[in-house]
């Protein structure tokens, strides 16, 4: 028999597949209940199976979209152990279920703390365990599985996070260095996504790179699409900040801000986000340098950008921030001339590959200051190894 509420139930409820399309999905919460474990058979000493387990494992290529529309209602349920019987007295283990999220996804309980991180491909985690299955020592009673409710976090893990105003030219420059195919058009927002690109280097060394959109001014206190996407900056290891030379103004309603007013301005954000990103070696680069009068423009304003404790004078109150940005570099481009990409990606590189050497030489000398230690310590009392 149908019942009108289930007719009225399947026209309401929303195709994942269709209402999801095209959507970017960063954070998710799922349940998430091992399997029974199956009863035993205590007249033959007959063990039940124990209960499948949830695990989630990280794919190369997969998102949390995929995630929901493969398991809309949002709740993963594994298999029971089999009980055991007279024909098969060890029952059966209950299946598995092994959830494929995308790499870079961080695994939270409800209450925040952390489970795991899944940072590379086929790297897996146990969501949920099976129960075990009754035998003598539980007088024969399968367990029930493990069942709880977490979060998935995904953090994009890129080398270099690009951040900027909106029309500042990040999708154009994203194109130009790299083989993603972002939009581009002259309004703001045309990318409501983060946007990966792998620049290629000749001896086929490789660099990713985020396009992070949707920042804009007043984004702390939500503005626009707030701070949504800075969480991807986190795990970066290079930050490429974009301006236009000619400044930007979002609206009729908002003041224009000159290159430099837009440099202090992003630099509030990533400060009132995290201050820890404000840490990291970051590159400036002021772009539409083919524009007619952009070098007159940014001669006004290029002896602040390697000073900016200096130009602060020229910033608006509402906009100095409490630490400055750390910029390494200063350079004017065109993110449509092939040979300012070319300066950019060389300059990335050197920038990332020299980050690598000084980590590697920090470690070395964490190591022989262990060896050091460990060398002392056997000096005196028991062998350490
Ligand atoms: N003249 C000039 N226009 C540019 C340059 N870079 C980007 N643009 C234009 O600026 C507009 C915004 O660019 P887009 O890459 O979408 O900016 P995004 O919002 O930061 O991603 C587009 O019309 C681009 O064609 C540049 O170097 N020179
Ligand atoms: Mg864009």
């Amino acid at each position: 028999m149908v019942l009108l509420k289930d007719v009225l139930f399947a026209s309401f409820r929303k195709n994942p597949r269709k209402y999801l399309r095209g959507k970017f999905l960063d954070s998710l919460r799922l349940s998430v209940k091992g399997g029974h474990g199956g009863n035993g058979l205590p007249k033959y000493g007959g063990v039940g199976g124990q209960g499948g387990a949830v695990y989630f494992v990280a794919k190369e290529g997969k998102s949390l979209t995929d995630v929901v529309c493969k398991h809309s209602s949002k709740r993963i349920v594994a298999g029971n152990g089999e009980e055991s019987s007279k024909d098969r007295i060890l029952g059966r283990r209950g299946l598995d279920q092994r959830v494929e999220v995308p790499v870079g996804i961080r695994v939270f309980e409800d209450d925040g703390t952390l489970i795991d991180e899944l940072n590379e491909a086929d790297k897996s985690c146990l969501a949920a365990g099976g129960g075990s299955g009754g035998c003598s020592g539980n007088s024969f009673i399968g367990k029930t599985g493990q069942s709880r409710t977490l979060r998935l976090d995904l953090k994009l893990i890129a080398d270099i996070g690009l951040v900027g105003f909106p029309n500042a030219g990040k999708s154009t420059l994203v194109k130009a260095l790299s083989n993603a195919s972002p939009k581009i058009a002259s309004y703001p927002f045309t990318t409501i996504r983060p946007q990966l690109g792998t620049i290629e280097y000749e001896d086929y060394r490789q660099i990713t790179i985020a396009d992070l959109p949707g920042l804009i001014e007043g984004a702390h206190a939500n503005f626009g699409m707030g701070h949504t996407f800075l969480k991807h900056v986190e795990r970066t290891r290079l930050l490429l900040i974009i301006v236009d030379v000619f400044g930007f103004q979002l609206s009729q309603s908002h003041r224009k801000r000159n290159c430099l007013e837009n440099i202090y301005a992003l630099n509030k954000e990533l400060e009132l986000y995290d201050r820890t990103l404000l840490e990291k070696s970051c590159i400036l680069l002021v772009n539409k340098m083919d524009r007619e009068g952009a070098v007159e423009e940014i001669c006004k304003y290029d002896k602040y950008f390697n000073d900016l404790q200096d130009g602060l004078k020229y910033c608006p109150e509402e906009l100095i921030p409490n630490q400055l940005l750390n910029i390494d570099q200063v350079i004017p481009i065109s993110a449509k001339s092939r040979i300012e990409v070319n300066k950019v990606k060389q300059a990335v590189r050197q920038t990332l590959d020299e980050k690598a050497l000084q980590q590697l030489r920090e470690d070395e000398n964490d190591s022989e200051r262990h060896d050091e230690l460990r060398a002392r310590i056997n000096e005196r009392g028991p062998k350490v190894v």
